[in-house]
């Protein structure tokens, strides 16, 4: 019995109960009568972690022992949220929690919701990082993330005055979910030069040596997978000078400024997440982030295939590593540095092994967001990786050259150096070159990048080398975490809950639309989440909105290409529409909330505009007694993980509007409709797959095609711009200071009207508004769309990140899972 509560933790509530008190009393030094919340959720996640250990223990044991090859998946970004509710689930425990909160005076929802977000990422693709380490736990693959430990998250959001505000998102005060391994540090150079020396059998060795070095500490999160003791690993790597604490002997000296600075310089490298979204605004800190989260990785890589006591060119038999858009592309040039100058193999079988270990994901077309690094920079920073670059691209060329002889354009325009003013490197170019496949993440994303970006090189490697793999979400987090009465229902009629491991299995859910009890519990469970959302909403603007109005929901980043100006330009429409109408026409207008949330870069001004817009209109609409609760608008503040959980479960409609061609694939989109909300969406990203899976008619889809993205936009620049009619009457109310200050947001009316109209606001205009009239209309036809709804859901199969996990699986990594007994 002491290993059944000590070494096991706990299997039922009484067990729970004993080993909370154990933490709270012991581990926390506090009284059960003087425990609140917050040692609450303390001593709740110490008693699960227990738990969590030993099958992590177990599970990287046996990953060892079974010595196949494993997947490491290399992001700058986790956007993991909360971790306790995910733990309790995927343990399969929360009956035992909930139960023992209970009796010693807690409700669990209250003591989960203490826990703070670990935000490590901007958006999309962080969170995607998060569900594919949730998936490659369920799956039993043996896998391992590698990040960066920020000391700051993503900035935390304040509205003051209708303005954003950025405060620091300190979040490691208490964090029970992070083990540090000081036993597992490696020093990482910077700086110095690089050396060219002959051994004494003439062969040339290059040495870099000089500059400073900065300690790598690792610091491991437990991923634990559903329903499986499989218990993966995410590695988290945190910066410190050398010397520990500071240069003592400057500090003896009495140079105490720069021993301290020496100190500082060291641990800014982990300190703080790059907010930009989508954005390629690095500077030398950015790049020593890079270099110093793909160092230790690859150290601590090649560390444990040596132990394997196996031959170099078994490396990629053993190795899958995945990079997260560019962002870890030095990885592939530090491992050739590895192989190259520390192990003393000749450059053509290193770089075999290099690209048979790689594969790249790209995320997005935009160019703004392709990344460059300067080569002064890399010279200084890193003088022998840029010697390999130089010699990459070198052998890269001559390969082009051979195989398109005398192509000097083709040439200029595949260089991994753009001969610019200074000289850039083209991150992605040496990310394709590197890696034996590259993946988009929806199938028109995998297409656009083909046929435009990268279009050379499909002519160079042939088609195969490029592949997709359509975005999913994990259906633990995003369905019986955010909604679990909705996954009960669903559980009542399959007969249990293996569709949380089987997606596809919701396909059984579709017959029900047809049963009027079915669809009235469904649609009790929409009010309810609705109401939740309201409660919410009413605590933290002071608005009240009524749960029976449509509830029209946009979160994401705030980004131009994303055109969250559209939907705020639709709502000054309906406002002004609804402000024109006679009582009598008033009775027919359907209430709607229209609820905003998202982030700005802080230095992307016309983001921070339309968020600046946005609380403007809810300023004067909400206050606008002729309106009262036909239109609300609501802006929610700092939108992050676990505010998804309560916002996506509420919508009626969310929005995905995107100028076609420019979201990469989007992941909201599956969410809301997996939680039964309709969507209206542009003819983009993964909003095209969702058509195909749930049909036409479950979706409101409207706007200009990708393909004619391009004839549009030069249109306006040469052919003269033509206003829609519609939006022209939204920009004289605008310029009338209808919503403030006409001049504070004349930069954003005059990007559409004076330079061009790049993401083609004005040309969907129309078929924006009346699609969201569409929407009204089927919106008063309750039970048509529930039954929309029901079968949307159902549908919805294909876009588990299990699906594209396997996908990755067999197409990519060629790894097998693990069977754990
Ligand atoms: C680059 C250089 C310097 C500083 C920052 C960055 C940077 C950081 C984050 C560039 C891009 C990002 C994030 C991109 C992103 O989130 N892309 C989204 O990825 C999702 C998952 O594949 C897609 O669903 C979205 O469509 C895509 O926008």
């Amino acid at each position: 019995t002491w290993r059944k509560y000590s070494a096991n933790g706990f299997e039922d509530k009484g067990g729970f109960e004993r080993e909370f008190i154990r933490h709270v009393e012991t581990t926390l030094a506090r009284s059960l009568y003087n425990c609140d919340e917050l040692a609450a959720y303390a001593g709740t996640a110490l008693a699960f972690r227990d738990k969590m250990i030993i099958e992590w223990n177990k599970t990287q044991q046996r990953q060892t022992f079974a010595d196949q090859k494993r997947v490491y998946y290399l992001s700058l970004e986790f956007l993991m949220g909360r971790a306790l509710d995910n733990a309790m689930l995927n343990i399969d425990k929360k009956d035992a929690a909930r139960d023992g909160l209970g009796e010693l005076g807690f409700r669990i929802e209250d003591v989960i919701s203490q826990e703070h977000d670990a935000a490590l990422g901007n958006g999309g693709l962080g969170r995607l990082a998060a569900c594919l380490l949730d998936s490659m736990a369920t799956l039993d693959y043996p896998a391992w993330g590698y990040g960066l430990r920020y000391r700051y998250g993503i900035f935390k959001q304040e509205i003051i005055d209708g303005y954003q505000v950025e405060i620091p998102d300190y979040w490691l005060d208490f964090n029970p979910w992070e083990f540090p391994r000081h036993d597992v540090t490696v020093g990482i150079q910077f700086y110095g030069h690089s050396e060219k020396h002959e051994d004494e059998n003439g062969k040339v060795k290059h040495v870099w040596s000089g500059g400073e070095i900065v300690q790598a500490v690792a610091y491991d999160v437990p991923i634990p997978g559903y329903g499986t003791k499989t218990t993966n690993n995410l590695r988290l790597w945190s910066s410190k000078a050398s010397s520990g604490e500071f240069d003592f002997q400057k500090f003896n000296a009495g140079d105490y400024e720069s021993a301290v600075s020496d100190q500082q310089r060291a641990e800014t490298i982990s300190a703080v997440l790059y907010p930009n979204d989508n954005l390629d605004r690095g500077k030398e800190l950015r790049l020593k982030q890079q270099y110093f989260w793909c160092a230790a990785s690859l150290w601590d890589i090649v560390r444990r295939f040596k132990k394997s006591k196996r031959a170099w060119s078994e490396f990629p038999d053993q190795v899958a590593i995945q990079l997260n858009d560019t962002h870890p592309t030095l990885a592939i040039v530090e491992l050739q540095r590895i192989l190259v100058d520390q192990e003393d193999l000749e450059w053509d079988e290193a770089w075999q092994i290099v690209v048979n270990t790689f594969g790249y994901t790209n995320h997005t077309v935009l160019p703004e967001a392709l990344e460059k690094w300067s080569v002064p920079l890399l010279q200084h920073l890193l003088p022998r990786h840029l010697e390999i670059i130089y010699d990459i691209n070198l052998f890269f060329l001559q390969h082009v050259e051979e195989k398109f002889p005398g192509d000097w354009e083709l040439l200029s325009r595949v260089s991994v150096i753009e001969e610019s003013q200074p000289k850039m490197v083209r991150m992605a170019y040496l990310a394709i070159i590197g890696s034996h496949k590259v993946n988009g993440v929806a199938e028109l994303h995998s297409d656009l990048i083909k046929t435009t970006i990268f279009k050379d090189f499909v002519k160079i490697y042939g088609s195969d080398k490029f592949t997709n793999v359509t975005n999913g979400i994990t259906p633990r987090r995003w369905l019986h975490q955010a909604n679990p009465r909705l996954s009960s229902l669903i559980a009542s009629k399959l007969g249990g809950y293996n569709f949380l491991i089987d997606l596809t299995l919701l396909d059984g859910i579709e017959s029900y639309a047809n049963d009027p009890d079915f669809r009235r519990e469904w649609t009790e469970i929409k009010t309810a989440n609705k109401e939740r959302l309201a409660k919410y909403i009413k605590e933290t603007t002071g608005y009240s909105v009524s749960p029976t109005s449509l509830f029209d929901i946009q979160v994401k980043r705030i980004h131009e290409y994303k055109r969250q100006q559209l939907n705020i330009f639709g709502v000054i429409h309906r406002y002004l529409k609804i402000k024109s109408m006679t009582p009598q026409e008033r009775k027919k207008v359907v209430p709607r909330v229209s609820i905003f949330g998202g982030k700005a870069a802080p230095g992307y001004w016309m983001a921070k505009t339309i968020i600046h817009l946005i609380n403007g209109v809810a300023a004067v609409v909400n206050k606008d007694a002729e309106i009262g609760d036909l239109l609300k608008v609501i802006f929610i503040e700092d939108y992050n993980v676990s505010k998804a959980e309560i916002l996506v479960p509420a919508s009626d409609i969310s929005e995905h509007i995107s100028t076609a061609g420019t979201e990469a694939s989007g992941t909201s989109n599956m969410k809301f409709v997996l939680n039964g909300g309709l969507i209206i969406g542009t003819c983009d990203g993964a909003n095209i797959e969702i058509t195909r899976e749930i049909s036409e008619s479950n979706i409101f889809l409207f706007g200009n095609l990708a393909e004619d993205v391009d004839s549009l936009r030069h249109k306006h620049l040469y052919s003269g711009f033509t206003l829609d009619e519609h939006l022209h009457k939204v920009f004289e109310a605008i310029r009338a200071s209808a919503f403030g200050p006409a001049s504070a947001f004349e930069p954003l009316v005059a990007s559409i009207t004076d330079h061009g109209d790049y993401y083609l606001v004005s040309d969907d205009f129309s078929s924006y508004i009346q699609t969201q009239e569409a929407i009204d209309e089927e919106f008063t036809k309750q039970d048509e769309w529930v039954v929309k709804s029901i079968t949307s859901v159902a549908r919805m199969g294909f876009f588990s990140t299990d699906r594209v996990v396997g996908e990755y699986a067999d197409e990519i990594w060629n790894v097998e899972s693990l069977d754990v007994e």
